[in-house]
């Protein structure tokens, strides 16, 4: 048995340590700091082989390795004791949207989330580090494999609602996630009992049905999913994205909680009008230098500048507006990147118009693409025997 002093003195030391994360975690903009125990997480760790083994996750290769280090912080740091889990709010107002101008969610129009956050953990983790005089802290948020959601529902920090977010109370869903995964000992907190309830608002506003209303999420239906695809979108799901062109919002905008949260602090506002609400027929042009200015900075950068193309394109062939034809026209013409020809020619057969159908004969004869010429022929069918396609 450990002398009384002893107990005594790593009991301060446990609450010393999670006094001076909290206190700077919340001096940099931190909602919500509390701890789970680094444990292995069971029930979270049969959630995601579920889900792997549907098949919801597809488009992102994720296995079973993964599973089991996703939900065991020792594979972050081997003699882990302690899951520190931060919620940084993010929500900021509406922005104001002309027509033919793009969606784009709430998250990715500011300053990278990534790098925010990261800075803070770092310094956080440094502080920890000073304080215990060793390294003591590994530090996530977004990328490292640890199911952030899980580990910050069995801290309390909030519970996973039906969208598959987790809500925090008086905070909502638009909170990033973060972790300091630690060897030190702190006081666990406890998870809250909550639920959504017989709430489904989110599952009724989702236009792709990617809910299924369990708390499980079929990813590869999700808006946020299919404009992050650096294939081509299923031609299916094209028309149910709307004018989004990065991420999507619906199924937070419509959750009571988050509805009711206030707003964060204004570092999270687009970083300029145009990242908030891209003109569409402008982002269709998109190329590398205004990329790398703009949309590189953000959250919407890692996937290049072909993807907000293609996503233009689908976003216009959804606005179904004739004035957008000659630009289409132009990109099934010229654009280098065949899955960006071959979203123009199924946003020109959507408008339908007698240029965009002229377009789309044209450039059937001139593509040497076996898949955009496929594009070209789909989006052509539905106005019968009009044309003959060589
Ligand atoms: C891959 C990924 C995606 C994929 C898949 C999303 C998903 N729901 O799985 C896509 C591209 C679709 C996506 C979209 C978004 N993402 Co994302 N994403 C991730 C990532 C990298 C991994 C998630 C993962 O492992 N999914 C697999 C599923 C099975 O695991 P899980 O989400 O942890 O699942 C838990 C719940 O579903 C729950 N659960 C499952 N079944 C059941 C059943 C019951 C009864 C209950 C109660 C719970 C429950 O338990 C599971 C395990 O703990 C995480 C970062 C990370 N490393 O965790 C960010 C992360 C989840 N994403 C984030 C964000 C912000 C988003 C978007 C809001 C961005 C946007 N606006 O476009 C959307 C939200 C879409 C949505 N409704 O989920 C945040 C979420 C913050 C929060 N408040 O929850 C994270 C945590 C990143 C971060 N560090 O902040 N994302």
């Amino acid at each position: 048995m450990k002398p009384f002093h002893l107990v005594e003195n790593i009991r301060s030391l446990r609450s010393d340590h999670k006094a001076l994360v909290i206190a700077a975690a919340f001096e940099r903009g931190a909602a919500a700091v509390r701890v789970a125990p680094a444990v292995p997480d069971m029930r979270s760790r049969e959630r995601l082989s579920a889900s792997f083994a549907r098949g919801d996750l597809e488009t992102w290769s994720y296995d079973e390795r993964y599973a089991q280090s996703a939900t065991d912080p020792r594979a972050l740091l081997p003699d882990a004791r302690s899951v520190i889990c931060i919620a940084v709010p993010y929500a900021s107002p509406p922005v104001a949207r002309e027509r033919l101008q793009g969606r784009v969610s709430n998250y990715a129009w500011s300053e990278d989330y990534h790098r925010r956050m990261r800075t803070m953990l770092a310094e956080l983790a440094a502080i920890l580090n000073e304080a215990a005089g060793a390294d003591v802290c590994a530090i996530a948020c977004d990328t490292k494999a640890i199911a952030e959601r899980a580990f910050a529902e069995r801290a309390g920090v909030g519970w996973v609602g039906k969208h598959t977010n987790l809500i925090a109370p008086k905070l909502g869903s638009f909170v990033f996630l973060g972790e300091i995964v630690t060897s030190l000992e702190l006081e666990p907190d406890e998870p809250l009992r909550k639920s959504c309830g017989t709430c489904t608002r989110c599952i009724d506003a989702c236009p792709t049905r990617a809910l299924r209303g369990d708390y499980t999420i079929d990813a590869r239906r999700c808006i946020a999913d299919l404009t992050q695809r650096t294939d081509p979108i299923p031609r299916e799901m094209r028309p149910l994205i709307g004018e989004w062109i990065w991420g999507c919002d619906l199924c937070q905008d419509v959750c009571p909680p988050t509805a009711r949260a206030s707003h964060a602090h204004e570092s999270f506002r687009p970083l300029d009008a145009q990242t908030g609400a891209p003109p569409l027929v402008h982002l269709l042009s998109l190329r590398s230098g205004e990329f790398k200015r703009r949309y590189a900075r953000t959250a919407m950068g890692w996937r290049g500048a072909a993807v907000l193309r293609r996503n233009a394109a689908i976003a216009l062939g959804n606005a179904l507006d004739r004035s957008a034809a000659p630009a289409l026209a132009v990109a099934l013409e010229n654009d280098p990147h065949p899955m960006v020809r071959g979203a123009a020619a199924w946003a020109l057969g959507r408008i339908g118009s007698p240029q965009a159908l002229a377009a789309l004969e044209a450039a059937h004869t001139a593509e040497a693409d076996e898949g955009v010429r496929e594009e070209i022929t789909a989006a052509l069918e539905p106005y019968g025997p009009r044309v003959a396609l060589g």
